[in-house]
């Protein structure tokens, strides 16, 4: 459906299967990036201070994965909605199955983490309920990753390489590493290893994020990303319809209807508001 056109950033990039050449001085090149089974995009940050506006280019994330597994927090960062729809979308758009992780449970006093468990496990997400601090949850996300290539994505501080420390002790991941930017707002160049921890078991810790835009989308095609409009898409009177305005718009009535959350529409809008109109390729 979408990314039929590709202009990488990226040469290769994790999870790529290459071949190389040895050097004589053990240097080595690649030569050759086989051809990718899928892969997980985002628009290249903004450089703090840059006076460059130009077209923000694709960087691709992880390459050749089974599970995108999505980790939030509770509070330290708070919990927004909005941020993990984000994350959703570009990897439905990757047709990469996500995974929800809603981290930090031992500090959730208000049950914000059932409210929202219920209404993305309604929508047909798998969601796991963390705390690395009280065990919680982490033996059954372990099972969900097993004998998978797993890509562990979101904000800074959500808890992620806490998360695969408690799974796998021997990995010994920095924790608090935050942001993909240095002091002075330079992207840094902190990457991503795809570390094999069981048997057929793979995960990429990705470095601190501290923003996400997808890659390539279309405002036509953001509702197909919003896996549960897809029951509703159909019956808009245009097939243009951006469910925003359109009159006869089938999505707005579902949600008139509460069979679409308010939140998860809200958040939609939200995001169709940031996409630039046919600047994408
Ligand atoms: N209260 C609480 N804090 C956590 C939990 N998991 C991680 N943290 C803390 O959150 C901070 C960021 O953790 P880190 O694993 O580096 O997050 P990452 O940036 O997503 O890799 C650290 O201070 C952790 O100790 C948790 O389940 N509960
Ligand atoms: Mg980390
Ligand atoms: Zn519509």
């Amino acid at each position: 459906m979408k990314k039929d056109k590709l202009y990488f950033t990226d040469f290769a990039a994790v999870g790529d299967n290459v071949e190389f050449e040895m050097n004589k001085d053990s240097s080595g090149v690649i030569t050759k990036v086989q051809k990718r089974v899928n892969y997980v995009s985002r628009k290249a940050p903004k450089i703090k201070g840059a006076s460059f506006r130009g077209e923000r280019l694709e960087q691709v994330v992880a390459v050749n994965i089974d599970n995108v597994v999505v980790v939030t927090s509770i509070y330290f960062p708070d919990f927004n909605n909005r941020v993990l729809d984000r994350f959703l979308v570009a990897s439905e758009s990757s047709s990469i199955n996500p995974i929800i992780v809603i981290n930090k449970t031992d500090l959730d006093n208000n049950s914000i983490s059932e409210k929202w468990n219920d209404l993305y496990e309604k929508i047909g997400y798998k969601v796991y309920l963390t705390s690395v601090y009280t065990n919680t949850g982490i033996r059954e996300l372990q099972k969900s990753i097993s004998n998978k290539k797993n890509l562990f994505w979101g904000h800074s501080g959500v808890g992620k390489s806490s998360i695969l420390n408690k799974m796998f002790p021997g990995l010994n991941l920095k924790i608090g590493e935050v942001s993909d930017y240095n002091s002075k707002g330079k992207h840094t160049t902190v990457t991503a290893n795809m570390i094999k921890v069981k048997g057929n078991t793979f995960v990429i810790d990705t470095p601190g994020l501290r923003e996400i835009d997808p890659y390539g989308i279309q405002k036509q095609d953001l509702g197909h990303y919003f896996i549960e409009f897809d029951n509703y898409m159909n019956d808009c009177k245009f097939n243009t319809c951006t469910h925003h305005h359109e009159p006869g718009c089938a999505i707005i009535d579902a949600v008139e209807k509460k069979f679409i959350s308010v939140e998860r529409y809200d958040s939609y809008l939200r995001m169709l508001d940031t996409i630039e109109e046919d600047i994408n390729f």
